[in-house]
């Protein structure tokens, strides 16, 4: 299992650190990676820059009891959600869950967006390169790879 970690308000270190050392609640064989200072994608350009790491292990928890474990420690550590995309302490998204494909209401995994994403990709790829997407059949390295590319333009 694959979780990614962001925060880009208060406390941002202190912010992540604090997931971290909640995973540890429902998680074993915690491996996490470096945290990476990231240019906030998709949301406001005035948003303060995000903190963004990614931490892998193994639970004995279904993947819903997961997010339900997720969003508990997210309230712990202050997150209010004001509106989708506001500047938060913690977010804590469920990216990988061995090779399960799950769509149901409030849960999709793997993360819908996590392949285009290089601040989950780039820490993922620190800590589980060889990881396969089940959507794709790619590891996580080759999505990185493909994330990198430059869009192709017009001719
Ligand atoms: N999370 C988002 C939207 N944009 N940008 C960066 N750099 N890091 C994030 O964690 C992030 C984001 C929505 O969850
Ligand atoms: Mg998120
Ligand atoms: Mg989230």
């Amino acid at each position: 299992m694959a979780i990614a970690l962001g925060s880009n308000l208060g406390d941002r270190e202190a912010n992540l650190a604090f997931g971290l050392s909640a995973l540890p609640g429902f998680m074993t064989n915690l491996k996490h990676s470096r945290w990476h200072d990231t240019t906030p994608v998709g949301v406001s350009p005035e948003q303060p820059r995000y903190l963004n790491g990614v931490v892998i292990g193994e639970t004995e928890l279904s993947a819903r009891d997961v997010l339900d474990r997720l969003l508990e420690i997210e309230r712990e550590a202050g997150r209010t959600r004001p509106s989708l995309g506001a500047p938060r302490t913690l977010d804590l998204d469920l990216i990988l869950f061995g090779d399960e494909t799950i769509e149901e209401p409030g849960l999709a995994v793997p993360h819908p967006r996590f392949r285009e994403r290089l601040f989950v990709l780039e820490p993922l790829a620190e800590v589980a390169p060889d990881w396969i997407d089940p959507a794709t059949g790619l590891t996580v390295s080759a999505l990185l790879r493909q994330a990198r590319q430059p869009m192709p333009g017009p001719a």
